[in-house]
């Protein structure tokens, strides 16, 4: 871990920043290894210290290595300010996306410090790029979803309800030894194939359906994230139609993705390609999203993004088409960027399968 802290010590002296609080849960587990709730990390150039109170002594004495761990139980404000004063910290750094209005005025007022300053994304651009020990951990979770997914195969039939999919599958995932899921999980079937985001409802399945299903788990912390568009009963013409397509898109993604290219680039390629079939305002998201210790992580891979794709990130290629009174279909890999193209972590079978 003290590699991970070294990096951003760099970054911190590059940016001339004295000492830097990290507030956000997991900055401070991607940092500590800390998997509790409460812990904050202060770091100067010469100290890294580990804060909590009394509950989480022992875990953090166990998990955080290469940190001092300081106690601050019963007022953290008072203990804070006390800690900032025998470390000589004038200016204190702090995660702006993360700290909240209310702490902020308190720190104004309490700490009395010679500047008190906002930063953004510092922790989060390094875990953008994943090491060997966090892939092999997203490599677990997605291999689960995997599983999910066949059992997905022999579980849906005509009947049964989004929800009671949605539960099922949790159940199986978590045996298999998901530890939680990744988001509320989206089943999506016939018509409400056409939301996106659409959870799961009361609805039940019913032949000809198209049913999207948008899952996936956590192991030791990190994410997978999966979608998959099945048939149950032949589907019409034109959802058969609208499938190919996202399906050519979407391979046509892991055919051409690499290092070096930028994130809209990437998104153009799925784009392009449903744009020429005629499709072009039925996919109204970006292509994917980083993931890793949460499930939407940076880069960002959309026709938006200022980001650009290096060896090492893993991000989400899942490209779609939503048609508003009769469906949508959308399919989607997790991929670990490689120097050459990328890996497709996902193994579970994409082409229509009709139940
Ligand atoms: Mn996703």
């Amino acid at each position: 871990m003290e590699k991970r802290i070294n990096k951003l010590r760099e970054k911190l002296n590059e940016k001339d920043i004295e000492a830097f609080l990290v507030t956000k849960k997991e900055n401070v587990r991607y940092l500590s290894q800390f998997t509790g709730t409460a812990g904050k990390l202060l770091i100067t150039q010469s100290d890294s210290v580990f804060i909590t109170d009394f509950r989480y002594l022992e875990q953090a004495a166990e998990q955080t290595d290469g940190c001092v761990i300081e106690e601050i139980s019963s007022n953290f404000i008072d203990g804070f300010a006390e800690l900032l004063k025998r470390k000589n910290v004038r200016n204190l750094s702090f995660e702006s996306q993360d700290l909240n209005f209310k702490t902020y005025q308190k720190f104004n007022e309490k700490l009395e410090l010679d500047s008190l300053n906002p930063v953004e994304s510092m922790v989060e651009k390094l875990r953008m790029i994943k090491d060997q020990n966090e892939i092999n951990k997203i490599k677990k979770a997605v291999e689960i979803a995997d599983q999910g997914f066949q059992f997905l195969l022999d579980f849906i039939e005509p009947g049964k309800t989004e929800k009671e999919i949605s539960l099922e599958l949790e159940f199986f995932m978590k045996r298999k030894g998901g530890e939680a899921n990744a988001f509320d999980f989206i089943t999506a079937s016939g018509k409400r194939g056409a939301l996106p985001h659409g959870v799961a409802s009361t609805k039940k399945i019913e032949k000809g359906d198209l049913v999207t299903i948008d899952f996936g788990t956590v192991f030791q912390g990190y994410h997978s994230d999966i979608t998959r568009t099945i048939a149950v009963g032949e589907p019409s013409q034109k959802l058969k139609e609208i499938y190919e397509i996202v399906l050519r898109a979407q391979q046509k993604v892991i055919a051409e993705i690499k290092a070096g290219m930028s994130c809209v680039e990437a998104d153009k390629i799925a784009r392009d390609l449903i744009a020429e079939a005629g499709y072009k305002d039925n996919f109204g998201h970006g292509l994917g999203h980083g993931i890793g210790l949460e499930i939407h992580e940076g880069p960002r891979v959309s026709y938006t993004s200022d980001d650009k794709l290096k060896t090492g990130m893993v991000v989400t290629d899942e490209p779609g088409i939503y048609v508003s009174g009769l469906g949508g279909v959308r399919i989607e890999d997790d991929l670990l960027i490689t120097e050459e193209g990328c890996e497709v972590l996902n193994s579970a079978p994409k082409e229509l399968i009709i139940l």
